[in-house]
């Protein structure tokens, strides 16, 4: 019995959804901890694409049960159409196979609203380049302690009133601030109802479920979305999400005791994109950065936004390494990287005239930090097809042990296609 966190070392879209998917074999529950619809995590099995936006990646296992934790944000609409979505995939999910935890928020249309307004009342430079899916607001208003849980949504009089209150302050802000139309209670409640009460068939105790699993010496398994850069705390704020998407998060979003997280999965692209703005010291506006765009496929899995490109950047994964402890990596997409005759890795930046292994922490330092690089020998094969370390290119082997030997951290698993199968152990 193992019990793993699968999260996302650069600024998300990693590849984590597939190993997640991947690992979901040994696992038992499903646990996702945080993050909301913004997330997309893709799966490939065979000839089918799945993309999951809120339904954790395991839902596609049969056997297994899948939990929204509670540091979750969730928005009932899309829960509903995501499940009717997988119906095409093969999978009737009732409440027997996933779980909502009743402590979960609740992301509603006027938060949905608010976070577009904003954006678009921001200039160019300021703009966060959000998902627009109304993800802080929504985090936003569970800090303030005027949130809606998953669990008042069983409760329709408890809901008018609670939607009653929020609307004080956004329609304050729609009308005054942003020329909006105020909400009416009623309106809102209404949009809400029918995916409301479909969605509270499936609130339960996820903490009692976690705990369960562990005194029946079963495992578990919580995926993590976006990556660590994106972290509200320790990511490139204010270019950041509005969740913790460090692994000790999976405790405290999951619901459970911190002792309960055996194995940490640092997922690591084999080169770094990011998708929004912020700064981002390795990206390139080069050849070499089309060519990872194009042969990676480096588009939004949700917005379907072009990712911004570049090399690996070790300085990042170094704090990556440092937050979540990682006891493992599972690097992702080597395969992209072929074909190409140079292969080039961040080791240091150059800042203030100094040369630092580590991000400095002031805001937006970022911006200033100049790459240094290392090279080495690109490789031409297709590696698509190999299932063996020993069978890829010399020059592809050297690349994956130069990121182990410069993170001191064990690459477990090397992924070098989307479906499952593509995939070598060490
Ligand atoms: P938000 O919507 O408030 O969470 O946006 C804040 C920042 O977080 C970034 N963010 C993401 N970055 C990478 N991938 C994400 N998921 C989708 C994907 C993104 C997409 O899988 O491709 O489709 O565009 C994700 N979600 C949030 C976001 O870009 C902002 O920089
Ligand atoms: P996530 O958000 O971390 O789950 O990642 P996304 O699903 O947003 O983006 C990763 C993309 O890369 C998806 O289209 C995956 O199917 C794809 N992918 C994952 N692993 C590999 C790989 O090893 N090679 C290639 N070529 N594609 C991969
Ligand atoms: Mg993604």
């Amino acid at each position: 019995m193992s019990n793993t966190v699968v999260m996302g070392a650069q600024w998300g879209d990693e590849g984590k959804g597939k190993i997640v998917d991947l690992l979901t074999r040994e696992a038992d529950l499903i646990v996702r901890f945080q993050g909301g619809n913004n997330a997309g995590h893709t799966l490939v099995v065979g000839d089918t694409k799945c993309i999951l936006h809120l339904i954790p990646s395991g839902i596609l296992h049969a056997d297994k049960i899948c939990c929204i934790g509670n540091g979750v944000v969730l928005d009932p609409e899309v829960f509903c159409n995501e499940l009717d979505g997988l119906v095409k995939h093969g999978r009737t999910i009732g409440p027997d196979h996933l779980m909502i935890s009743k402590k979960t928020h609740v992301i509603m249309p006027y938060h949905k609203i608010l976070d577009a307004a904003r954006e678009a009342h921001k200039s160019g430079k300021d703009k966060i380049g959000t998902t627009g899916r109304g993800i802080g607001p929504c985090y936003e208003d569970k800090a303030s302690r005027i949130g809606i849980r998953a669990g008042d949504l069983a409760d329709m009089d408890l809901l008018r009133t609670k939607i009653q209150k929020a609307l004080v302050e956004k329609n304050a802000l729609f009308k005054n601030l942003y020329g909006l139309e105020p909400l009416m209670a009623d309106e809102v409640l209404e949009q809400i109802r029918p995916f409301a009460q479909r969605t509270a068939t499936y609130l339960g105790d996820v903490s009692a479920a976690i705990q369960e699993t562990v005194s029946r010496g079963r495992s578990i398994l919580f995926e993590g979305a976006q990556g660590t850069h994106l972290d509200i705390d320790h990511g490139t704020y204010p270019f950041v999400t509005s969740s913790n998407t460090v692994a000790g998060n999976a405790a405290a979003g999951g619901g459970c005791a911190c002792k309960v997280l055996d194995r940490i999965v640092a997922v690591v692209k084999a080169y770094t994109t990011r998708v929004g703005s912020g700064p981002f010291p390795v990206e390139l506006d080069d050849h070499a950065g089309t060519f990872l765009q194009e042969k990676g496929g480096e588009f939004g899995a949700t917005t379907g936004r072009p990712r911004r490109c570049g090399w690996l950047d070790l300085v990042i994964l170094r704090e990556s390494v440092r937050l979540n402890g990682p006891t493992d990596i599972a690097l992702t997409k080597l395969d992209v990287l072929g074909g190409l005759d140079e292969i080039k890795l961040c080791t240091s930046y150059r800042y203030d005239g100094r040369e630092i292994l580590y991000p400095p922490q002031e805001e937006n330092s970022l911006a200033r930090v100049e790459p240094v690089y290392e090279s080495m020998p690109g490789w031409h094969e297709d590696i698509s097809g190999c299932s063996d370390f020993q069978s890829l290119p010399q020059a592809a082997r050297n690349y994956v042990l130069r990121v182990e030997e410069l993170l001191g951290v064990p690459i477990s698993l090397v992924s070098v296609g989307p479906d499952r199968d593509q995939t070598i152990r060490r």
